[in-house]
């Protein structure tokens, strides 16, 4: 028998007769007061927030009702203390080590342990750690959590920092009703306010807290990443094993590490000595290799399967029973992100696996404002659900907010879903004197170990916009550019990168900037002079002047990583947070109060207007039409934004532009109901757009564009790995007064892995007047374009249509659209509903104010009589009566309107 198996024999002996580290949960019921004695003793929950505590206890009503931002602008002002009493056996106590471990702390806390100061925190993203041994007792202890207002904090770092120079912008815009200086700390941007989003500059003990105790060691992290051997015949499993070290020395001890594979398992035990590195770490490196057989290799949504594997390492003391474990698991993947020479420019795209794959997908705003809530399972789930279910594989985890929980990650590993994370910089010029950056440091240092080990963490990138904020002068900061030029790169670079480099051992993907020229960025020093340079990297685009149906007006880039317009929230949903039904008309102080983008409203209209013919405003449905109007505009924008993205995969134009491998639009998630870009609501609602990702993020997509000469020119898309071959496209025209088309004809076509191809080219006037839809001028009002793929009579791709003129110049009828019936149809919460209509009904709107859950398809063109379509509610025992009861129906020229 070897020593190694003699040890793992001795070690699974261990094992099960003793506990894993030793380790006091701190959460759970907790006391709350507020420093000048105005409030004391008020029950408390950690993990939690300020703002959660003072609604349990009634202090402040819902915060999401009505004007609840503005009627607690008071509470982080305050300076409040969390306490608890807990008790500590001697078996505890009796570790050499004894540490007080806080995940998460928002933001400005001093922390006492039996009246003596233990430690202090100054940001949110930082896992702290106290040693308080000789501050605790056997028997029972007190913690005190002092937090400082976080308004107070950042406007003293403000007034300090101004005496230097300022770094802005001091104030959001007054349209925001937010906070200001909220670059000076490190705490989600967005809780001081966004132009989504209200101000909740919470407070509190957001994560867990726990004391911890060990001999010898624990592990900290386990940091893995995964390479091929250089024949290729191999994965190369690299992992650093993270562990704890108080006394700054050598941790001595037995390490093993089992990885579960298929169908082996594969263990090593090794004796380690590990020193303490220059940066206070002591690490362990391991590289594990392992036949690509023995694993199936992970994959992005759409592509094959997202296998994880269990790799479990122990560390052990050689001296006393004492162990830690900790598990991680494992996708076997590549990442590269390609940036070659094109005639003009850099290509920018991801290779998973060595194929080339378009990104679909979204921007993540936090899942709540409130970081505690952000926790939430359920409420992660269904986000994440939605974006696998609307064939996403990508979503960027954006850098005004929060690094995700853990779950957030492992649940976009299990599905899938690529992710591309910023570090929390947005919007702003931020400083980068040594006393800001060793802060910065301890942050990157956290939360790249603890995002690196995920399959799905594909990039990082070092803020959003900054580079685009200090070239193009948002903030004033030109007359200083070299200064701000300075502080840029020292933070981003010179702080953030070589930190990031180092961790991941200079193998992680990572991007100055979103936007950035990639590549380009670098050799231009870091700050190019255009950053949205359509050439090179990533391009955020935005325009709410422009004729948003028109593909006409869309940048070409190599990526889209966000573009978006804004919609409402349903009415229902608004509704339920407002005192009085005259909140919600469209002009209201409420409705203007919750509109954070500067011009946001008259930009809505504006564009609704362009398309679409709103009612009178004396209509007393208007504020219904507007909600319901803004939401198709929304909806209809962004399908063709994404759809003219998507047929530039495989072309260049004219002037280079093209190779485009990325759509992501902005914005998945809401943190409140408010008008906002997003495609779910706060409520989880689904807005019309998330219905149309559905589609238009379909793997197969047919598309129309209508050039600027008037050309139709049609697309197939395809994202598969592999050709399809004998597809049939249908091309039918519709005249808006019948079921039947008018003529329909087809064009069979082989399709290529992974291409965009043109297959028909048509003048559309001609081409409609020659099938009766009138005379040159106004054929265009009377037909619409209807298309369809097909293989072996199936359908490959979703319908889809192109109006060849703007809906509210077009000839469309005003039909009577109705539910004809609702059935159950499955155990699980399944309903068919059916739908009938007397002509061609447009944009036909499916809503339950009551039950909530999805319909398979929403906001649909109906071009017959008939139509069926599925609800999967989210609760249970509904009958089929009473959901039809609930159930309400509209289209475009619903007579309610009119
Ligand atoms: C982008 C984002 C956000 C913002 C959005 C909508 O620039 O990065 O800062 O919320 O636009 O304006």
């Amino acid at each position: 028998m070897t020593t190694n198996l003699i040890l793992v024999l001795t070690l699974h002996l261990f094992l099960s007769a003793c506990e894993a580290a030793n380790i006091q949960n701190l959460g759970g019921e907790w006391l709350l007061r507020e420093a000048n004695g105005k409030y004391e003793d008020l029950k408390a929950t950690v993990p939690g927030g300020i703002y959660s505590d003072l609604m349990n206890n009634n202090i402040i009503g819902d915060i999401f009702f009505g004007y609840g931002d503005s009627e607690t602008k008071w509470v982080p002002r305050l300076n409040w203390t969390y306490y608890r009493n807990f008790s500590v056996d001697a078996n505890t106590l009796n570790k050499e080590n004894v540490n007080l471990v806080l995940e998460g702390l928002d933001t400005f806390a001093n922390v006492f342990v039996n009246g003596k100061k233990v430690g202090e925190s100054r940001n949110m993203f930082v896992r702290y750690i106290f040693d308080v041994k000789d501050q605790l007792k056997v028997g029972n202890n007190e913690i005190e959590v002092q937090f400082l207002s976080p308004i107070e904090v950042s406007a003293r770092l403000a007034e300090q920092q101004s005496k230097l120079y300022d770094v802005p912008p001091d104030c959001p815009d007054a349209a925001y009703r937010g906070e200001c200086h909220v670059n000076m700390i490190r705490k989600m941007q967005a809780s001081f306010s966004w132009d989504w989003g209200p101000s909740f500059p919470s407070v509190g003990i957001w994560k867990d807290i726990y004391i911890e105790s060990f001999d010898e060691s624990a592990i900290r992290y386990i940091v893995t990443d995964v390479t091929e051997s250089e024949d290729g015949d191999y994965w190369l499993l690299n992992f650093d094993t993270y562990l704890a070290n108080n006394k700054k020395g050598t941790v001595t001890g037995i390490l093993m590490y089992t990885v579960t594979l298929k169908d082996i398992q594969m263990t090593q035990v090794n004796h380690v000595d590990a020193v303490m590195n220059a940066y206070n770490e002591t690490v362990v490196t391991t590289t594990v290799q392992i036949s690509k057989s023995f694993v199936n290799t992970w994959w992005p949504n759409g592509y094959g399967a997202h296998d994880l594997y269990n790799l479990n390492v122990v560390f052990s003391n050689e001296v006393s029973s004492e162990h830690d474990i900790k598990n991680v698991r494992v996708g076997f993947r590549t990442v590269e992100l390609v940036q070659d020479s094109l005639d003009s420019g850099l290509t920018f795209y991801f290779k998973i696996n060595g194929e080339p794959i378009f990104m679909k997908g979204s921007n993540e705003i936090p899942v709540d404002i409130l970081p505690e809530r952000g926790q939430n399972k359920t409420t992660i789930k269904k986000l994440l659900m939605a974006a696998h279910d609307s064939h996403m594989n990508m979503l960027r985890v954006w850098g005004g907010g929060v690094y995700e929980s853990d779950y957030f990650y492992d649940l976009a590993d299990e599905l899938g879903i690529v992710i591309w994370q910023d570090f929390m910089f947005a919007c702003a010029m931020y400083q980068s004197d040594e006393n800001y950056r060793s802060n910065v440091i301890d942050e990157v240092r956290h939360q790249v170990k603890r995002l690196r080990s995920h399959a799905s963490v594909a990039l990082y990138s070092g803020n959003n916009e900054n580079e685009g904020a200090l070239v193009d002068d948002w903030y004033g900061t030109k007359n200083n550019f070299t200064l701000y030029k300075n502080d840029y790169v020292t933070l981003y670079i010179d702080t953030i990168k070589t930190e990031f480099d180092r961790i991941t051992h200079n193998r992680g993907i990572f991007v100055s900037s979103s936007p950035s020229n990639g590549k380009k960025t670098v050799s231009d020093g870091y700050v190019s002079t255009y950053p949205g340079n359509p050439l090179y990297g990533d391009v955020h685009y935005y325009n709410y002047v422009l004729n948003p149906f028109d593909s006409n007006i869309y940048p070409v880039p190599r990526f889209a990583s966000e573009y978006g317009y804004q919609s409402l929230p349903s009415y229902a949903s608004l509704a339920k947070v407002v005192k009085q039904i005259s909140d919600l008309e469209i002009t209201s102080d409420f409705m203007n109060h919750r509109q954070h983008h500067p011009l946001g409203n008259a930009q809505m209209t504006l564009l609704i207007e362009m398309n679409l013919k709103l009612p009178n405003e004396s209509s007393s449905k208007y504020s219904q039409a507007y909600i319901f109007y803004s939401q198709i505009v929304h909806a209809l924008s962004i399908k063709i934004e994404t759809e003219h993205y998507r047929r530039f995969r495989s072309s260049l134009n004219n002037k280079g532009e093209g190779k485009t491998m990325g759509a992501l639009y902005w914005q998945l998630n809401d943190v409140w109901l408010a008008p906002s870009w997003s495609g779910i609501e706060h409520t989880g609602k689904w807005k019309m757009l998330q219905y149309y990702t559905q589609d238009f993020f379909a793997p197969i997509i047919i598309t129309g564009h209508l050039n600027l000469e008037r050309t139709l020119e049609i697309y197939i898309v395809s994202d598969l790995l592999s050709p399809v071959l004998n597809v049939s496209a249908s091309i039918q025209v519709y005249k808006w007064n019948s079921f039947e088309p008018v003529s329909s004809e087809t064009v069979t076509v082989d399709l290529e892995a992974g291409h965009s191809h043109l297959i028909k080219s048509i003048a559309t006037d001609d081409y409609l007047t020659d099938r009766n839809c009138g005379a040159l001028n106004v054929a265009k009002n009377n037909c619409f374009f209807y298309l369809s793929v097909e293989k072996e009579g199936l359908k490959i791709t979703p319908d889809n249509y192109v109006f060849p003129s703007k809906i509210r110049d077009s000839d469309v009828q005003k039909p009577k659209v109705q539910i004809s019936s609702v059935k159950k149809i499955s155990d699980e919460q399944i309903y068919s509903i059916t739908i009938e209509t007397d002509q061609i009904a447009l944009f036909v709107w499916l809503e339950s104010p009551v039950i909530s859950g999805t319909f398979s398809e929403n906001g649909f063109l109906m071009v017959n009589n008939t139509k069926t379509v599925y609800f999967n509610s989210e609760e249970e025992s509904i009958s089929p009566e009473e959901l039809s009861e609930t159930l309400t129906l509209t289209h475009l020229m619903d007579e309610q309107y009119f």
